[in-house]
């Protein structure tokens, strides 16, 4: 309880602090036009994502404790579900689904962090639905069940862009689960597009939880071997990584005792550990991720606007030298001007000496008008060619000595040439410099007591909610595969 609650408020403390520092300067200058908080203030997300009849809902139900998600052989679900806790609901309850809402509503209410989702369309609005469920499991966290990657279908055939959805989708959640089965391990057409193109570039690395599901199916240790192998083949070669990505081994012992492949030798899975648990523990432990998560979104976003600000307040200062250095280029000449004509007076006689009242008005006036020539004319020209410059040369305006200076400055430079052009640098020195310093502090100091407190949390216990129980049907399984194994002589059979 002790560590639900300090993740929480650490939780509350980062959204508190983007809502009151980088949200205002965010939708200021169009570097985001919801606020930047609406994304990250709802609970911890866990995609659930995989090839079709992975079994991704069979998961998901054994996680809930009840038969909420549909299962089927074929593909079987084509939505995309939000299963979150029911605030409202009573715990002691037969767990169950307490409301159900659809796309429209999700994408709309702004309690919610879907907004982003809107631009995929109608079709995905019809595909898109939210169930509350009285589970303590979601207590703490969503989870979001997906439609099953298929190998022939066309993102024209769903009717929106699947591989846009579930980049988005990845964006926002704090773990993503991919599930494999041993029937097509990695080779299914869209789970290769997913982890090659979206999930690799919109997500982080350490977000992403590899599992072959279903691995008692395998008809023996060496068939399970090479389903192993041939994953861990094509992830390498998909992801482009070289080391091998770790890969839970799991079953559903529910599913698998209702299974009708009861021939096979499944003994291999008694020397095997049935990686559910930790695979549970993990999913749990998504407060956590969300932490982490918080902590590199504060950190990126901080950043980039941190750039942005001092790229627009380096030009504007540099306007201001500029304006000042000509302004009293100005001067100087136009004092040369108004001299200039009173000696030209003076010796042509027109004007009666140097100190003669009308010599030092005619001079006044020439210098006057010189400086008007000179403000409206070769000052506004230079002052073009310069705004012309710092544009081409945008990139002068701030200094990128690492690579990671360079891909933050990379996603924010076409928003601060944008807002230069747009403003000609006609815009308070005096609030940006304001705006830059409070950025600035969040971009050095932000997260770092997060940062703290997360190395604390990896050691705290993380204990009651993770409740040690194997699913319903485990003790069937394991009594099957006991009385499979070699020297093992419990007499339980499995039909
Ligand atoms: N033997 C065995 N069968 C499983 C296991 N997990 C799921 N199944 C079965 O596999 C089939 C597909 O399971 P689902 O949970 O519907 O799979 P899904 O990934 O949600 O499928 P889609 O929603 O269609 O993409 C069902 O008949 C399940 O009973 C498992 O670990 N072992
Ligand atoms: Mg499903």
């Amino acid at each position: 309880m002790y560590r639900e609650n300090y993740i929480n408020s650490l939780r509350a403390e980062m959204v508190a602090m983007v809502e009151k520092n980088l949200t205002p300067v965010a939708k200021q200058y169009g570097y985001s036009e919801v606020p930047l908080e609406s994304t990250i203030k709802w609970r911890p997300m866990v995609l659930i994502l995989g090839n079709y009849s992975s079994g991704k809902s069979t998961l998901i139900n054994e996680f809930l404790g009840a038969d909420i998600q549909a299962i089927g052989q074929a593909p079987t679900d084509d939505s995309f579900t939000i299963i979150t806790y029911d605030d409202a609901a009573d715990d002691d309850q037969e767990i169950q689904v307490t409301q159900e809402r659809d796309g429209k509503f999700l994408l709309n209410d702004p309690d919610y962090p879907f907004e982003i989702l809107k631009k995929h369309g109608q079709r995905f609005s019809a595909h898109f639905r939210l169930k509350k469920v009285n589970s303590p499991f979601l207590k703490n966290l969503a989870l979001i069940d997906t439609p099953g990657m298929l190998d022939s279908i066309t993102e024209r055939d769903r009717g929106y862009d699947y591989q846009e959805v579930i980049g988005d989708l990845a964006q926002l959640a704090d773990l993503v689960l991919v599930l494999f089965d041993p029937h097509k391990a990695g080779t299914v057409r869209e789970s290769h597009t997913s982890l090659r193109e979206t999930i690799t570039t919109r997500t982080f690395e350490d977000r992403v939880l590899f599992v072959l599901n279903r691995i008692d199916e395998c008809a023996s240790l060496s068939d399970l071997l090479q389903v192993y192998g041939t994953l861990c083949w094509n992830l390498s070669q998909i992801t482009g990584r070289k080391d091998i990505p770790s890969i839970l081994l799991t079953y559903s012992s529910r599913a698998a005792k209702n299974s009708t492949n009861h021939d096979e030798d499944r003994g291999f899975l008694y020397n095997l550990e049935n990686q559910r648990q930790k695979l549970k523990n993990s999913v749990l432990d998504a407060p956590r991720y969300r932490l982490d998560n918080l902590a590199t979104f504060v950190e990126t976003h901080a950043e980039r606007l941190d750039h942005f600000l001092e790229a627009i307040l380096s030009y504007r200062k540099r306007l201001r030298r500029f304006n000042i250095r000509f302004g009293v280029m100005g001067v100087v000449i136009s004092l040369i001007a108004g001299t200039a004509a009173v000696f030209t007076g003076v010796s042509a006689g027109f004007l009666g000496g140097f100190y003669d009242p009308l010599a030092i008005g005619a001079g006044s006036v020439a210098a006057c008008l010189c400086m008007v020539f000179w403000m409206f004319l070769p000052m506004k020209y230079f002052k073009s060619v310069f705004h012309r410059n710092y544009l081409k040369n945008i990139d002068r305006l701030i200094s990128i000595e690492t690579q990671t200076r360079k891909d933050s400055w990379q996603a924010v430079r076409e928003l601060a040439y944008k807002y230069i052009k747009k403003t000609n640098g006609r815009f308070s020195l005096r609030n940006v410099k304001q705006q830059y310093t409070d950025v600035h502090q969040v971009f050095i100091e932000g997260t770092r007591e997060i940062r703290k407190a997360l190395n604390e949390l990896s050691n705290l216990k993380f204990n009651e909610t993770a409740p040690a129980e194997e699913p319903a049907g485990a003790e069937v399984i394991e009594n099957s595969v006991q009385s499979q194994a070699p020297g093992h002589s419990t007499p339980t059979s499995v039909s």
